[in-house]
């Protein structure tokens, strides 16, 4: 059996044409089932629906072989993870935001964010003494109620922050999702995956042809 973790979402919506290709197609709707495990066309392939945040964790403790996860995600999880393709799918940007026209703090940076580990990186790099503070989700709100200065958050139209009077900053990394792949699953079925990942590079390919 070949365990691939997805997310709801952005990711299932642009992940399913591509393993499409490879003939893998779910047997019911992932975004109407309750189902958490959701069998698929071939009948030694099974999708594993967790949240996005979660998929790391399942393919690293190989509870699934293959996943697909967000490059955001996967900077602030860490781990032993292969990452063998980038997929180009749910396109974005980690970026800082903040006020609109607001003056640097003159004191410690406040930053409120879900990537603590990202944003303890990016600022020691630049040498920046700053307080993270820990969200689990709308980060907008933090600097427009004066729990934060800053914000970082990954950004796609900018809709939404220009919509709670923040603007994009500092981009810290450009973001699409990634193929990842347990690291004994890669050894133990390596013929297998090694095919889905050439078939998935060719669909990749030939959607940014098309
Ligand atoms: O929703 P949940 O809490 O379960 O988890 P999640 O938000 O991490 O998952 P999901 O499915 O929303 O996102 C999965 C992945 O999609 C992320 O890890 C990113 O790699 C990628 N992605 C691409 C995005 C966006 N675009 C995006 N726009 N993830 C989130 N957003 C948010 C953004 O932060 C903003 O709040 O969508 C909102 C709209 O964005 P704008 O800029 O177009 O207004
Ligand atoms: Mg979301």
């Amino acid at each position: 059996m070949l365990t691939i973790a997805l997310s709801k979402g952005r990711i299932l919506d642009d992940t399913l044409p591509l393993l499409a290709a490879a003939g893998i197609a779910p047997t019911e709707n992932p975004e109407k089932s309750r189902k958490l495990i959701i069998p698929t066309t071939l009948e030694d392939v099974r999708l594993l629906i967790v949240r996005a945040t979660d998929v790391p964790t399942y393919v690293e403790h190989g509870a699934a072989d293959i996943g697909v996860a967000g490059k955001d995600v996967l900077m602030e999880y860490g781990g032993q993870l292969y990452e063998p393709l980038d997929l180009r799918i749910a396109q974005c940007k980690l970026m800082t935001a903040g006020k609109v026209g607001a003056a640097e703090p003159k004191g410690r940076l406040r930053v409120a964010t879900k990537f603590v580990n990202v944003a303890k990186r990016y600022y020691a790099e630049q040498g920046r003494q700053v307080d993270i503070i820990k969200l689990y989700g709308s980060m907008e709100l933090a600097p427009l109620v004066g729990l934060a200065d800053k914000i970082i958050d990954v950004v796609d139209t900018g809709n939404t922050l220009r919509a709670n009077g923040l603007e994009p900053q500092e981009l810290i990394a450009t973001i699409s999702s990634r193929l990842i792949v347990n690291k004994a699953a890669m050894k133990m079925q390596h013929a297998r995956i090694q095919a889905l990942i050439e078939t998935l590079r060719e669909a990749v390919e030939a959607r940014h042809l098309g």
